[in-house]
């Protein structure tokens, strides 16, 4: 996240609070008490019902797994409204529900939004999809159409396009690298691949060279240069723009062919840690009914409507994007896209106004940083605290509201910089810190949801339930599948205890990966329960906590069991160093690591405390150097409580970072642990061969 944005993001002048608390007496700060409790009765709240007995908020089946205390009869919901079953007529239950109004909105610099109607959008997707079909595609044969872009309008259209004709969506992302992006194209047989800007068009291109590829027909949403369609034609690609694409569409419309609830939606990439990207296959039925499932639980709350307004920034080809979107479709809400810049978001915010803002913890974390950063003082920081205490004592009652006279004094302006409408929040996809989202929860005031899932089930299978505004677990299970526990021995996790794997079954679990039978059985077993990693352990009144990761866990040749993550975490606080890889086998008594040294650090460092200078490789190749990073770490480790077993007993010092691009890191930056193994087996032999 940019720092502009967290600039922006301003708590009111607490110098000026703590400066009047300041030049009150004793007496005086009683008086300011009544006042506030004066304000409080005036404004008393009162909590909204919720929609379950928050002690029970989930139910035990006889195989110990568990089902949502919202669930209706022993089928798992695929949906909530009879006219809307599938991504298509979603977008058409908008439009009726909306009377036409807005649906999808895009601003340049400094301007207004302007809007799509709900009938624009329809039309624009028609005509687009009309011209897929005239290329050649159908639902029975080269049904894939590659999205490659940011969010913004014409991402909806082309996603809309392929669902009015019943093709299915596959989204690329740069993250991937090109080539997992050629993988991908070739995994899936893409012909056509929408872009949105040059840039895209050219990796694509550059990327499918001169191997034998599938792609025909480029899509992008600019109007072609010259040079970019000669290259195209060198490569054997067609580039057309969406304008005359759309027109194309128009001249040969054909009607629109709906998809059944069970017809494949859309192709979901996902990177692991090891090897390619697998394409999850998601069905219209999966996306409808996490939807579905996330509106039943929130449907007294905070139901959506036509007036609600949604920011889309982030990335649309995951799924948690997705089905925020489908949410505000179904309801006719409005869906704004950010300008494209994260740089921008603020003033996106400040201008759109939007209601909903689904976020992301790296956000979050940013967020509570930034305030507490500014409370510089003691003073400051106990006006904060005794703030967020106040409207965290009222959340616990069931309480949301920002119209206290916390809000009115510390909060309000926070709430501003995101607009000041901002009614629902949704996090997910990575965990959060009770602290932090407890913080940000009282802060903006508002119905703040935390979900669990992964793609593989669509985005979600565990949501907080309305009313229940505690940190530290992920919620029920929705309503739209049963989650249970299964026994992880090694790491002593049982489901008689109430642990274990957490492992999912329902309407919202995907068909398998493309093209891949073998990863599909990894992950699915036979009686259709998708096993996540995650440890999760049951909490007293129903709601499941994710305690851990399955983890790669290897016992050394004393009988020791081993967690190299754990371990890796504990060195990674080192300021020494930027990467740390924990090295062991079962063949050999002690743990060994590859660690990549920060360089300015570093150099400034030794020269201190061992009086050493030279350039950083010069440094990294000294033994003292590498005896002081050592010894660095084994202090750390001893801090953290390491066990001597679990303590590493020799380094070697790589220079360079481990990256996407070496193949060492996944594209969210995990440490691919096969491919460090393989890469430094060398390093590694020596280091043992040493001792
Ligand atoms: C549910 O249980 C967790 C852990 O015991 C607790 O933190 C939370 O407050 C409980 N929720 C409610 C609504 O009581
Ligand atoms: C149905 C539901 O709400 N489950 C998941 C669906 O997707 C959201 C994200 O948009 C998750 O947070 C939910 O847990």
């Amino acid at each position: 996240m940019n720092q502009e944005f967290l600039q922006k993001l301003r708590l009111p002048d607490l110098d000026e609070i703590a400066q009047y608390l300041r030049s009150f007496s004793a007496p005086a700060l009683v008086s300011v008490g009544a006042v506030a409790m004066a304000y409080f009765l005036a404004t008393r709240p009162k909590p909204l019902p919720p929609p379950c007995d928050l002690q029970m908020q989930s139910i035990e089946g006889e195989d110990l797994s568990r089902r949502s205390a919202l669930s209706d009869g022993d089928e798992h919901m695929t949906h909530f409204y009879h006219d809307a079953k599938t991504m298509y007529e979603f977008v058409l239950r908008g439009a009726r529900v909306s009377g036409n109004g807005p649906c999808l909105g895009s601003r340049k610099p400094k301007q207004p939004y302007e809007w799509l109607s709900y009938n624009e959008v329809i039309e624009r997707s028609e005509n687009l999809g009309s011209a897929f079909l005239h290329k050649g595609h159908s639902k029975t044969d080269d049904s894939h159409i590659g999205i490659f872009s940011q969010n913004r309008p014409e991402w909806t259209i082309a996603e809309l396009a392929c669902y009015t004709y019943s093709l299915v969506s596959v989204p690329l992302y740069d993250t991937l690298g090109t080539e997992a992006i050629f993988y991908i194209i070739d995994k899936a047989s893409i012909s056509t691949i929408v872009c949105d800007v040059e840039e895209k068009a050219d990796l694509v291109l550059g990327c499918v060279g001169d191997k034998a590829h599938s792609v025909k027909t480029i899509v992008l949403m600019q109007t072609p240069g010259d040079a970019l369609v000669s290259r195209g034609r060198d490569a054997g690609v067609e580039i057309v723009g969406l304008q005359e694409m759309e027109a194309i569409g128009k001249a040969n419309h054909q009607v629109p062919l709906p998809p059944q609830p069970d017809d494949m939606a859309i192709i979901c990439f996902t990177s692991g840690t090891t090897g390619n990207p697998k394409g999850a296959m998601l069905t219209h039925c999966n996306i409808v009914s996490n939807c579905s499932a996330f509106i039943k639980t929130t449907e007294k709350d905070a139901p959506i409507s036509p007036s609600d307004t949604h920011i889309s920034y982030l990335p649309l080809a995951h799924m948690f994007e997705r089905v925020v979107q489908g949410v505000m479709f179904v309801h006719g809400a409005k869906i704004g896209f950010f300008q494209g810049d994260i740089r921008l978001l603020m003033d996106d915010l400040a201008t759109l106004k939007p209601t909903v803002f689904p976020v992301v913890p790296r956000l979050l974390n940013r967020m509570y940083d930034k305030i507490f950063g500014q409370a510089n003082s003691a003073l400051k920081r106990w006006v904060l605290g005794l703030a967020y205490r106040r409207k965290d004592a009222e959340l616990q009652r069931g309480v949301v509201r920002r119209d206290s006279i916390w809000d009115r004094l510390i909060f309000s302006k926070v709430q501003a910089s995101m607009g000041g409408c901002v009614r629902l929040m949704l996090t997910g996809a990575a965990p959060v810190s009770p602290t932090v989202l407890s913080f940000v929860r009282a802060a903006m005031g508002c119905q703040f949801y935390e979900g669990y899932g992964q793609t593989e089930c669509t985005a979600g299978c565990t949501l907080t339930m309305p009313g229940d505004w505690s940190a530290g677990h992920v919620g029920a299970p929705l309503p739209c599948n049963s989650v249970k526990l299964v026994d992880v021995s090694e790491m002593n996790y049982l489901a008689a205890n109430g642990e274990g794997e957490v492992c999912v079954k329902g309407a919202n679990v995907f068909k398998g990966y493309l093209n891949d039978p073998e990863k599909t059985k990894e992950t699915i077993d036979e009686d259709g329960w998708v096993h996540t990693g995650d440890i999760g352990k049951w909490l007293p009144n129903g709601t499941l906590k994710i305690v851990d990761r399955k983890k790669h866990i290897f016992k050394l040749a004393q009988g020791e069991y081993i967690a190299p993550e754990k371990i890796e975490n504990v060195y990674g606080r080192s300021d020494a160093l930027v990467q740390v890889f924990v090295h062991g086998d079962s063949l050999q008594a002690s743990l060994v690591a590859v660690v990549v040294p920060d360089q300015d650090f570093l150099c400034n460092w030794v020269k201190k405390s061992l009086g050493l200078g030279g350039t950083f490789l010069d440094l990294c190749s000294k033994t003292e150097v590498k005896a002081a990073i050592l010894e660095d770490m084994v202090r750390l480790g001893k801090e953290a409580g390491l066990k001597s077993f679990e303590q590493v007993k020799s380094i070697y010092v790589h220079t360079e970072q481990f990256s996407i691009e070496s193949g060492l890191l996944t594209p969210t930056m995990k440490a691919k642990r096969n491919e460090l193994r393989q890469y430094f087996r060398d390093q590694i032999q020596q280091l043992y061969a040493q001792m």
